[in-house]
């Protein structure tokens, strides 16, 4: 099944699109990725890696920066960030003087390895191994947001993407205050949830589902390069029930969940046959113990490449005016399929 959104003659000129959920617009330019490029290249990343590594301070029995020895850990690992940017003990303060501000600021940074394994990254995993890297976001989360109003879970991947090490590991930051973003999706959401009486989000997967930047949906969740997607190869996760927080997603949305990821992922690693760099991250609502029937869960892929070892920068004109890509989002989700359908020959195809 095909759908068109908008006349196609729109959509291959440049053109601006609404991002709904941050509510900003983004500057569409196809076909600009022809131009000539001399500038820096990202060295190609190699799939090459041990299963152990003795220089690796997240692999077992291995003794981190702080001179701590992990344990001989056999699934997942959590422990504290030896560098947090935030500290659950900072004594509360805050100033202003005319426009000055500043407010104190206490939270804790947890880093998580999702394997032993120091080659084993979620698109290698099996089911199995990528549900408990599913239920280590959900339990952290459920016992961060105890203490915490948000919980950004997330993980940087490839040194593309500042990531530090390949050992599969992301990373916990939870703090006291809405950061921009969460201020953000959650006053839209709560405005189009207040006018129609419906999710944001569940109305957008609905709207999705079947169309040219579906990417593989199943009954529980939608994967899909949103059409206001600014990174060339950006995707959302959207589940396809109502849940605001990872610890509320049950046994069923998990296992779909470790599916469409690790299914999601090869396919990336497939596109330019490398490991593929990325940040991800959830947005769940705040535990803040305000029901917010308006907020759906969703996870966010940004996966900075636009070629094999081509970046996209977001310089000049993102940073002044306003996000510009060069292909479009309906390109990118046919390139993505096509890399999904490869790197899964054995799951049922993935139409679009
Ligand atoms: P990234 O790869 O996303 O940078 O995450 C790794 C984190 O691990 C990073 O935030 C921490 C760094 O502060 N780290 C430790 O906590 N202990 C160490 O021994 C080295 C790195
Ligand atoms: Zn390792």
């Amino acid at each position: 099944m095909s759908k068109e959104l908008a006349p196609p003659f729109l959509l291959s000129q440049p053109h601006r699109r609404y991002n709904p959920l941050s509510g900003e617009w983004l500057l569409v330019s196809a076909e600009r990725t022809s131009r000539p490029w001399l500038g820096d290249e990202e060295a190609p990343a190699t799939g090459d890696l041990p299963t152990y590594d003795s220089s690796c301070y997240l692999c077992p029995g291995n003794v981190r920066a702080n001179g701590e020895r992990n344990p001989k850990y056999n699934s997942t690992f959590v422990f504290a960030n030896d560098f947090a940017a935030l500290q659950p003990d900072s004594p509360a303060a805050a100033f202003r003087d005319g426009l000055l501000r500043a407010e104190s600021e206490r939270g804790t940074c947890l880093v998580i390895c999702f394997s032993p394994r120091h080659d084993l990254s979620i698109s290698r995993m099996n089911a199995a191994q990528a549900r408990s890297v599913v239920d280590l976001w959900s339990t952290q989360s459920a016992s961060l947001g105890e203490r915490f109003e948000w919980v950004q879970v997330f993980e940087n991947r490839g040194s593309a993407m500042g990531a530090s090490n390949p050992h599969p590991h992301g990373q916990i930051w939870a703090g006291s205050a809405l950061p921009l973003e969460a201020e953000r999706e959650d006053a839209t959401q709560r405005r189009h949830f207040e006018v129609t009486g419906r999710s944001l989000l569940l109305d957008y997967a609905e709207q999705e589902t079947g169309g040219p930047r579906d990417l593989g949906s199943d009954d529980e969740w939608l994967v899909v390069v949103p059409f206001w997607a600014v990174w060339p190869f950006e995707t959302l996760i959207i589940p396809r029930r109502p849940v605001s927080r990872l610890p509320d997603l049950d046994d069923r949305q998990r296992d779909s969940l470790a599916e469409r990821l690790t299914q999601l992922l090869r396919g990336y690693d497939g596109l330019f046959e490398a490991p593929f760099p990325y940040s991800m991250g959830w947005h769940q609502a705040p535990f803040d113990g305000i029901e917010r029937p308006h907020w759906q869960l969703h996870a966010h892929f940004y996966p900075p490449l636009l070629q094999a070892t081509v970046r996209k920068f977001m310089v000049g004109y993102e940073l002044l005016s306003e996000p510009q890509r060069d292909i479009t989002a309906e390109d990118a989700a046919e390139r993505l399929r096509s890399a999904i359908n490869a790197a899964n020959p054995s799951a049922a195809h993935v139409g679009g």
